[in-house]
């Protein structure tokens, strides 16, 4: 059989469960975006941004109660519970196709089915991979255009007739009383209903990319991660490549697109959200941006914490929860201008204050990754580009200090096992509750964590000189709640240390839980911060660290004996240079 006639057969299954009216293939074309853009316009799924300063953007409405991912209904379903492991939920794949395949059961009746063949990836690259998705969204189809390479171009990427990943999605009723998103990654399909939120809607990106993809790496040697990719060229034009995994909603966007203060320094940007990394030939860990768009957080963004990304959201974005104000241009909170009278907030209702914020604070941009002022020369490279460093980020008012080395691979893996976190807008739930997300791949990571981690030791046996590995926290606040480090642009600072020890150029302190630069050991000039400021964002609180080993003994006792020793090792390890 041929490979589009297996695609074809799949996507006759999807039809026979889902039942819809029509079956469209989509070509990826423009012509094909701009009917999409056209029909939505006519049925109110998409409104038009009238002003001038915005050619060809869109504002989206989703439902109120359909704005973030809903890590509770979302399942891994593996034969076996213990290889889901005790960080995600878990459903039987025998009880998920009863119980979510009646959900999904005639749900496309009188709606069209669109069939989206997409690579993840650059064309031409043997890292690429395929996914075939079908949904009864347009405007679920337009993202894709956007985050992903839609059509021909995915198919003929194909290494064999099964080798895509299969995705069922229906924005059914959307109550989140019958919303599922649900991976097997045994039979490498994702089926999503309930949901038009980006990740849980566009299967292409946490679905397929983290969580059927980290499945698929593990089986296949390479590294599936939630982690930008940027290029930090120094005066010499050097540029040196890292990769840093920061949870949902906490900078990674902006860290990608930083516009340096330091002079002579700039940066890069190949992604912003997912990185696939494999062990080149020549041993050398090299990664690619599966997407193609930047799916990005609106709030907060603006000329002073993300000029990249305002020029790049000035066209051809579709924009999701915004606000819009009088001249029909999108405002959030945190744009650097005030709101202006006559604002009207993310569901449609004239705005004024003491109502809550006029954009949803998980309000989106979504956007081609081409639009990007500081998007790499070589961000399509098919054969990746060389990683010489991990960071490791955490969103924490205490505790972990601006920046941090691991004393090695083995070390640094333990360290971003325990990372723990501040939770943000871009889940449903609480807000700022500190949680372990280790590698920020707690809601992502496919598979048993403690696996995961195994993996992770297992690569770095793989590569004669490991990348290094760093962990970096520019979220620490003095007692009176004020962030310590300035961030942004300024974080050039930290990424010039970064890069300056792994090229042997830069000194620091051994502490107990990694080398820290002392405050001289950083490029201060042109900064205004106090000194007693800097100090208390680099320093390592030994009470404060010894309690967090608890909490963090706790979180790896639930994965039994399948915890690997060096990971155990490194807690015990901290443990014993903490206090002696
Ligand atoms: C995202 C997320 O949208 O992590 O990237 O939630
Ligand atoms: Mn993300």
């Amino acid at each position: 059989m041929s490979l589009t006639n297996f695609v074809e057969r799949w996507v006759d299954e999807a039809a026979g469960l889902t039942e819809p009216g029509r079956v469209t293939w989509c070509d990826g074309s423009k012509a094909e975006y701009e009917r999409l853009v056209d029909q939505m316009l006519g049925d109110g799924t998409l409104l038009p941004l009238e002003s001038p300063a915005y050619p060809n953007c869109y504002l989206h409405r989703s439902h109120p109660s359909d704005v973030a991912r809903t890590e509770q209904l979302t399942y891994i379903c593996t034969r076996s519970r213990l290889d889901a492991g005790p960080t995600n939920n878990w459903m039987a794949p025998d009880d998920a196709r009863r119980r979510i395949g009646g959900l999904l059961h005639g749900a496309m009746r009188s709606r069209t089915m669109y069939v989206v063949p997409y690579l993840m990836g650059p064309p031409g690259s043997a890292m690429s991979r395929v996914g075939v998705m079908v949904t009864d969204s347009a405007y679920v189809v337009a993202s894709m255009h956007l985050m992903t390479r839609v059509g021909g171009v995915a198919l003929s990427h194909m290494r064999s007739a099964e080798d895509f990943i299969g995705g069922v999605h229906s924005l059914g009723d959307l109550s989140p009383e019958r919303r599922f998103i649900a991976h097997f990654p045994e039979q490498r399909l994702i089926w999503s209903v309930g949901s038009g939120y980006g990740g849980n809607a566009l299967l292409g990106k946490k679905c397929h990319a983290l969580r059927i993809g980290s499945w698929q790496a593990r089986e296949e040697g390479w590294l599936a991660e939630h982690m930008l990719i940027l290029g930090l060229e120094d005066p010499e034009g050097r540029v040196t490549y890292l990769a840093a995994a920061m949870p949902s909603a906490s900078g990674k966007t902006n860290l990608s697109m930083l516009v340096s203060k330091l002079p002579g320094y700039r940066v890069w940007t190949v992604g912003d959200d997912i990185a696939w990394i494999h062990v080149g030939d020549d041993g050398q860990l090299r990664a690619i941006n599966p997407e193609r768009g930047f799916f990005g957080v609106a709030p907060q963004t603006s000329p002073a914490t993300n000029p990249n990304a305002m020029a790049m959201v000035s066209a051809n974005t579709i924009f999701t929860n915004v606000a819009v104000t009088p001249s029909g241009e999108p405002w959030w909170e945190g744009i650097g201008t005030e709101p202006p009278a006559g604002l009207t907030d993310w569901q449609g209702r004239p705005w004024a204050s003491g109502n809550g914020p006029a954009a949803h604070p998980n309000a989106r941009f979504t956007v081609p990754a081409s639009q990007c002022p500081s998007i790499a020369p070589s961000w399509e490279d098919p054969q990746g580009v060389p990683i010489s460093g991990f960071i490791f980020g955490s969103r924490l008012a205490r505790v972990a200090p601006l920046v941090s080395e691991a004393f090695d691979w083995n070390h640094g893996v333990f360290m971003g096992s325990a990372m723990g976190t501040e939770t943000t807008a871009a889940i449903t739930g609480k807000v700022g509750v500190v949680r372990r997300d280790p590698m920020a791949m707690l809601p992502f990571c496919g598979y048993n964590m403690a696996d995961y981690f195994a993996h992770w030791l297992r690569i770095g046996t793989r590569v004669p000189r490991p990348p290094r590995i760093f962990r970096v926290n520019w979220f620490r606040r003095d007692g009176s709640g004020r962030f310590l480090w300035p961030g942004y642009g300024d974080n050039a600072r930290v990424l010039k240390w970064i890069v300056d020890r792994i090229h042997g150029k830069a000194d620091a302190a051994e502490t107990p839980i990694g080398y820290v630069p002392r405050s001289n050991d950083l490029e201060l000039d042109g900064l205004d911060i106090a000194p007693e400021r800097l100090q208390a964002a680099l320093s390592v609180e030994r009470d404060e660290w010894i309690e967090s080993l608890h909490d963090l003994g706790e979180f790896y006792r639930q994965f039994g004996s399948r915890l690997p020793a060096a990971i155990q090792e490194g807690l015990a390890q901290t443990a014993r240079r903490l206090t002696t």
